[in-house]
């Protein structure tokens, strides 16, 4: 498998990636090997996959690409092996980059096992999976895929209220059945169990918290050798 790499990491690079259990913030490179780090995910699974770009004032359209070595023959086959295509706005210039969160889905054909995931972010235009980069990076990550059946996840909601200033309502989500670790996505954005800075506008607060903001919650991997 040929590595590959941005030539001018300085402007736009890739600074954070959370899959799974892989949670990686990382700063500028041409190209970063974080093989050792792997997350476990079901076959015919879906996940959230959490991106971050890197930049130093000015911004721009990054366009992402995501590939899994699903056949383990050591190629990425474009696009079947292909997991993710997004292409995330530029933001004002000078302003902190906000992860964008997006599902990708794991395949009934996939091999079990090891394998090699690409993470590919390109300034304004789609990478191929062996582009030399004029402007961005590449990520390798190690993923290991499993087959596991599960019970249904069940989630149960619960609340806290603002007090009398500002955003200080929190939302917490327990999730159960399924297979541990879970990822949550919240429509604000936010990527953790208990959401919080949360604002509402009219009484009553917990179901206007309840109705303002909604989750998706997947099932994520669980390793038994673990
Ligand atoms: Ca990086
Ligand atoms: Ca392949």
């Amino acid at each position: 498998m040929r590595i590959k790499f941005g030539i001018s990491p300085w402007h736009d690079w890739i600074a954070g990636v959370q899959i799974g259990t892989i949670n990686n913030t990382s700063g500028k490179s041409y190209y970063s090997n974080y093989t050792a780090q792997a997350a476990t995910l079901n076959v015919s699974g879906s996940y959230i996959i959490s991106l971050s770009a890197g930049s130093s004032w000015t911004t721009y359209q990054e366009n992402w690409r995501v590939w899994i070595d699903f056949n383990k023959d050591g190629v990425f086959q474009d696009p079947a092996e292909r997991v993710l295509q997004v292409a995330v706005p530029a933001p004002p210039d000078g302003t902190e980059i906000n992860p964008s969160s997006h599902t990708l889905n794991i395949p009934a054909t996939a091999a079990t096992g090891t394998t090699r995931m690409r993470i590919s972010m390109k300034r304004g235009a789609y990478p191929s999976p062996c582009e030399t980069l004029s402007y961005g990076e590449v990520e390798d990550y190690s993923v290991n895929i499993i087959t596991g059946s599960a019970s249904p996840v069940t989630l149960t909601m619960s609340a806290l209220p603002l007090n009398c200033y500002g955003t200080t309502g929190t939302a917490t989500v327990t999730a159960s059945g399924g297979v541990s670790p879970y990822s949550y996505l919240w429509s604000n954005g936010q990527t953790v169990a208990t959401a919080t800075n949360l604002a509402a506008g009219t009484i009553p607060l917990l179901s206007r918290l309840h109705r303002a903001i909604w989750l998706w919650v997947r099932q994520l991997s669980y390793n038994p050798y673990n």
